[in-house]
């Protein structure tokens, strides 16, 4: 049976198109700085939203319909489910997905059940990924929803808990590996802690550097080369998360010894969780050597909480990709949409709108962002910002030739600071929004 009898396989139709079930702007093949579009993006469904959202939400239950599910959490509807997704991905012409072990397999009554149920269900994601030649972006296991994590996985107060999460990670690198997968992310859902008075956060980290290690080694063991990753985001559902932003993963990381094995899996509507936003994080995962990934999606500036919704916003698209360029690009990572539709976008379609215009986006996003760097001029503005640090007592200072004593005597002769440079941020924003209409 198909799942989408009624979407045809979506194709670039240019800017003018009005199909709803087109691209306007995302055209795999076509060279973007020599380099075709689909290389620049790297485009991963993620499964647990497209295939496991049932539009649920803290006051209702799921709204979500979709034929294909026979409403039992079988090993045989979850296969069916693989098939439906691949039939998705294939339609829509994204080349990635990712998933997590308890999204693709109902989870057992045991660890061994479970175990087993991730084999059947794996063995057929294979096939179809074979088929389709759609790849897995990255895996990663489910340490969160059930109730055993209710501490945390590697940072529970409970051992066993800790046991327990090292079996699932075993076994989802394993899959992760089988499945020829570039990468394997670490989201620590419920590695942190509500409150000061009944926590040890530095026992609970160095569980946490701990875990990391044994991931590490594992990975060598088997010979799984992928890219590790760990995905910052402050807070929900703890209340202080370890992993809170890009500057404190990589302190984590390089306090650990893990600087080697890691970057970053930067989620949009994680970096503005943090008070931040999405190009502040990257270019900080950057300039470090820790950009890895993407997780893409947006936030509601009037809702405080992870919506996780489609990005539509080509400024945000722009800024993305530039960060991208200026670093050489994203891979071994992608960008994951780590977005769902809304609870009132119940449709089947609705996955396709949603996808189709997240990619449209970037793909706008791709295009404007190679045109400032063509132009150069936005460059050119930075650079003069900063002249003063190309000639006299900047180029000194930068070439290791003052001290404080020296510069003391510098200004003890000059007197004052020459203001020689405005902000400009008003020019800076009519020059951006010079490419973007
Ligand atoms: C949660 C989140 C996760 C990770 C993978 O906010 O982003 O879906 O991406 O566990
Ligand atoms: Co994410």
């Amino acid at each position: 049976m198909a799942a989408f009898p009624e979407v045809p396989k979506i194709s670039y139709e240019g800017p003018d198109s009005r199909n709803p079930l087109a691209f306007r702007h995302y055209n795999a093949e076509e060279l973007v700085e020599g380099k075709p579009m689909k290389d620049h993006f790297r485009f991963s469904v993620a499964f647990w939203h497209t295939m496991r959202g049932t539009g649920a939400d803290p006051f209702g239950p799921g709204t979500m319909l979709r034929p294909w599910e026979s409403g039992q959490d079988t090993v045989e509807n979850a296969i069916q489910r693989v098939r439906v997704f691949f039939e998705f991905c294939q339609k829509l012409g994204a080349p990635f997905f990712c998933f997590h072990d308890r999204d693709v397999a109902p989870e057992g009554k045991t660890l061994a059940e479970s175990h087993k149920n991730l084999d059947a269900v794996v063995k057929v994601i294979k096939e179809e990924s074979q088929r389709t030649g759609i790849k897995l972006l990255w895996g990663t296991a489910n340490l969160f929803s059930n109730p055993r994590y209710m501490h945390g996985a590697a940072t529970s107060c409970n051992a066993d808990a800790f046991a327990f999460a090292a079996a699932q990670v075993k076994k989802a690198l394993e899959v992760t590996k089988e499945l020829g997968g570039s990468g394997y992310t670490f989201w620590g859902g419920r590695e942190g802690y509500q409150s000061f008075w009944n926590a040890d956060m530095n026992r609970e980290m160095d569980h946490l550097g701990k875990f990391l290690h044994m991931a590490v080694d594992y990975a060598k063991e088997i010979g799984f080369t992928g890219q590790f990753y760990i995905e910052p985001k402050p807070k929900e559902p703890t209340k202080h998360q370890y992993d809170f932003d890009a500057a404190a993963c990589i302190n984590f990381l390089r306090t650990y010894g893990l600087e080697k094995y890691f970057k970053l899996n930067i989620e949009s509507n994680h970096a503005t969780l943090a008070a931040h936003n999405v190009e502040h994080e990257l270019e900080y995962a950057g300039m470090q050597g820790f950009l890895g990934s993407v997780d893409a999606n947006t936030g509601d500036l009037l809702l405080g909480w992870d919506t996780d919704q489609f990005p539509t916003d080509v400024y945000l698209t722009t800024k993305i990709m530039l960060v991208f360029m200026k670093y050489g690009g994203i891979a071994p990572g992608g960008i994951n949409f780590d977005a769902k539709v809304r609870r009132e976008s119940f449709e089947p379609v609705d996955l396709f709108y949603a996808h189709i215009g997240g990619m449209d986006c970037f793909a706008k996003g791709l295009k404007i962002a190679a045109a400032m760097r063509a132009d150069g001029e936005l460059e050119r503005m930075v650079k003069e910002r900063y002249s003063s640090w190309d000639a006299g007592i900047g180029a000194e200072i930068d070439a290791g030739k003052h001290d404080f004593k020296s510069l003391e005597k510098y200004m003890l002769q000059k007197g004052d600071v020459t203001p020689n440079k405005s902000g400009r941020q008003e020019l800076f924003e009519n020059v951006v929004n010079r490419y973007i209409f």
